[in-house]
Formats: C-alpha cells, sequence, structure tokens
C-alpha cells in the first residue's frame, strides 16, 4: 500500500485541520523523514487560537510542529553525515548560513532563518516532512525520538542558562513554572546550580517542579513585585545571583530584577506584552545586566549529550500522549493548559 502524508494544518485563526498533503522529496542537502514524535509548545497553539504572535501573522494555510524527531527515511543528494535509518532529532530553525550573523555563529539571529512554524514557514506534524540534514541530529540508540523531539526545549534552556552564566553554585530564580521554566530548571541544576527557586500562580505548576527537583518555590499571591522579590530573598538568605524570567509576565520580570543581587543577570526568555515597564534604575545602579533570549544557536549538541549521559531526565515533563489522527482533541487539552509537554505520536 502506498504511503499518505497525514498533516496538521493551521488554516487560520482558530482552524486547525487534520488533510492528506503530497509527500515532498528531500532537495539538495535534506533528508526526507518519517515523523516519530512532536511535541505541542505554546507558540503552536497561540497560532491555532490566535491566528498571530506579534507581526509574525498566519496568512496561509500553515503546517504546525516544532517540537520533532524522525527516522531517515530518503536521502537527497549531497548528503554525507546521515543514512536511512537513522533516528534524529530536528533543529527547526534552519538559518541563511551565509549572513554577518550566520558567519559567527549567531545563526539564531539570522534574518532570513526558515523556522518551522513561524508563519509563514511550514512545521512538521505530519507524517513525512524534508529537513535540511546539518541541521537533524542522530540519536544513540538508548535516547527516544520523544526525547528527541525534547531537545527542541531543551535549547532554548540550554542557551538561556549559557547566556545567564550559570554555573557550579550559582544561587538561580526561575520565574514561571511551565515547560521553558522547568527545563530551565532541569538545565541549571545540570551546570551545577547550588539552589534553584521557582515562581508560579499556579500550586500545581510549582508542585511539578519540586517534583523535578526544584530546592524551593514561592506561590505568587501579591500584585507588588517587591513583595515576591522578598519572599525569594528570605527562602535564599539572600538575593538570586542570576534570575531566569520564563512567563513573560510583566510583574514577574519586575521581581526577576528586584530579587537579583547586584552584579547579577536577569535573563528575560518569557515574551509577553511588546512594551513593558521596568524598574530600570534600580537594576543599573546595581550593575543587574539585563540579557535577552532568542531561540538558540549551537545548542543541540549539548542538549543531547545532557540526556544521553543522562544528567537530565526530561522524560516527566511527558503527560499526555496522543497519535496524530488525534491532534485536534491534543491541540484542545493544550489550549485548556492542563499537563505539562503534550507528544504527538506521528508513526502509523
Ligand atoms: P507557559 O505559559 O506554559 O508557562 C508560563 C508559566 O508562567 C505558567 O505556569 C504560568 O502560570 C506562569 N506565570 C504566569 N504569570 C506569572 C507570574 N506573575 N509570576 C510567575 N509565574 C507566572 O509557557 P512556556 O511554554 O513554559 O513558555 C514560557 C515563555 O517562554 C513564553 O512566554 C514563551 O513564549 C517563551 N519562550 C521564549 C523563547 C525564547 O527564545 N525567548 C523560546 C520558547 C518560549
Ligand atoms: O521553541 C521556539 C519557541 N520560541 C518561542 C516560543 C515558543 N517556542 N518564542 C516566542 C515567540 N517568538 S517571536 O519572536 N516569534 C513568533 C518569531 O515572537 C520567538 C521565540
Ligand atoms: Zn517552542
Amino acid at each position: 500500500m502506498s504511503d499518505t502524508n497525514l498533516t496538521a494544518i493551521v488554516y487560520k485563526k482558530g482552524d486547525l485541520r487534520l488533510e492528506e498533503t503530497e509527500i515532498k522529496e528531500p532537495g539538495i542537502g535534506q533528508v526526507q523523514l518519517r515523523m516519530c514524535n512532536v511535541g505541542i509548545c505554546g507558540s503552536d497553539v497561540h497560532f491555532w487560537t490566535q491566528g498571530a504572535i506579534g507581526d509574525f501573522v498566519v496568512k496561509a494555510p500553515m503546517i504546525i510542529g516544532h517540537e520533532g524527531a524522525g527516522v531517515v527515511n530518503k536521502l537527497g543528494p549531497g548528503v554525507t553525515n546521515l543514512n536511512i535509518g537513522d533516528r534524529v532529532a530536528i533543529e527547526p530553525g534552519v538559518p541563511c548560513k551565509c549572513c554577518k550573523f550566520c558567519k559567527k555563529g549567531r545563526y539564531n539571529l539570522c534574518p532570513r532563518v526558515i523556522f518551522c512554524a513561524t508563519p509563514p514557514d511550514h512545521g512538521n506534524l505530519s507524517r513525512f516532512y524534508c529537513h535540511d540534514a546539518d541541521f537533524c541530529y542522530k540519536l544513540p540508540d538508548h535516547v527516544s525520538t520523544e526525547e528527541g523531539a525534547l531537545l527542541e526545549p531543551l535549547s532554548v534552556s540550554v542557551h538561556a542558562c549559557t547566556r545567564a552564566g550559570v554555573t557550579l553554585g550559582s544561587r538561580v530564580l526561575v520565574c514561571g513554572a511551565g515547560p521553558i521554566g522547568l527545563v530551565v530548571l532541569l538545565t541549571a541544576k545540570a551546570k551545577g546550580a547550588a539552589e534553584v527557586i521557582m515562581t508560579d500562580i499556579d500550586k500545581s505548576r510549582l508542585e511539578f517542579a519540586k517534583s523535578l527537583g526544584a530546592d524551593h518555590t514561592v506561590l505568587v499571591t501579591s500584585r507588588d513585585p517587591v513583595d515576591t522579590a522578598n519572599k525569594v530573598e528570605a527562602i535564599l538568605g539572600d538575593k538570586a545571583d542570576i534570575a531566569i524570567e520564563c512567563s513573560g509576565a510583566p510583574p514577574s520580570i519586575r521581581t526577576a530584577i528586584f530579587a537579583t543581587a547586584p552584579g547579577g543577570c536577569v535573563m528575560i526568555v518569557g515574551l509577553g506584552p511588546a512594551d513593558v515597564e521596568l524598574p530600570i534604575v534600580n537594576a543599573t545602579v546595581r550593575e543587574v545586566d539585563i540579557r535577552g533570549n532568542f531561540r538558540y544557536a549551537n545548542c543541540y549538541p549539548a542538549a543531547l549529550d545532557m540526556i544521553a549521559s543522562g544528567k537530565v531526565n526530561v522524560k516527566p515533563l511527558i503527560t499526555h500522549r496522543f497519535k496524530l489522527e488525534q491532534s485536534l482533541e491534543a491541540f484542545e487539552m493544550a489550549k485548556q493548559g492542563k499537563g505539562i509537554k503534550i507528544m504527538i505520536n506521528c508513526e502509523k
């Protein structure tokens, strides 16, 4: 029987459909993958429910999904780094490889990057998908394709913790205990952080964070960011060396600044409103550096090594599993904010 290509497509705001699409042939330097697992990310849900994130608007039907792993099914011309049958994690952003940012290794800043499921670029929640072979990472036999899919959010945390300077003995505040805050927790611990304290407005998320190894948690109940920062300081016995903000909520960004020690760093990962009022003078006079994070560059190998070596265990993050045929149900569950990571299996 010939293969078909069931695919999850966002047509427009609120309109997600499962349809058969053509199976593409791999281009030069590409591989055709038989997809295995794709995780649902908050941005996938946002593009479906809102039809846009900032300036990125779904103007034409877009295949969703960017946290994927699959098996090499065909090699395109010129591919030498992979073989048919290899299980790989897919780094979803393929940059131009020529611009000044690409040339200096900061390819996440490439203005011509093609990034799965960021309009107008298609994602990989389908049975078959073609991708540049040099942005596919072969998984060792003992690393599952679910873990391969989780390399994507894990790479965000590797980039954030590296840029924030997390190292042996760091005392780290992580604001927001969603999937990103949780992978930041795991990565900070793997990098040798002495203590990680996490905040959230949701008690169940903090309980989950504790089960993953958070040393302390703070339930945010006050509207005043200084109150929350004081709670963090009371628990740590001092301000944090580093705060990694993973909620995007403006009061939480303000808390991150107030809770960080002089000379420390606040890393902004969470993206909420475009304009946010911040206590910038407070940060300036205490030389608290505020740094930004945009996806990742050169982080997949380190993320894979952390999983393959057993230094991090991302498996507990997967709370729900669906088949590709059940994608609409899976997205409905993600929209309701249930669980942590919802994984879709694309195998027949
Ligand atoms: P999520 O919505 O699942 O998690 C956010 C968490 O923050 C939730 O648990 C929520 O309850 C909590 N929260 C909300 N208000 C809070 C407050 N005032 N104080 C503390 N916690 C609060 O999202 P996620 O998938 O974990 O992603 C987190 C953020 O990271 C999102 O804004 C996302 O867009 C962003 N992100 C950025 C990058 C990047 O490259 N910069 C990459 C991936 C994700
Ligand atoms: O895993 C990549 C990723 N990036 C997210 C969110 C979720 N997953 N970002 C937040 C949204 N931005 S963006 O610049 N954009 C839609 C391109 O607003 C990218 C980073
Ligand atoms: Zn994502």
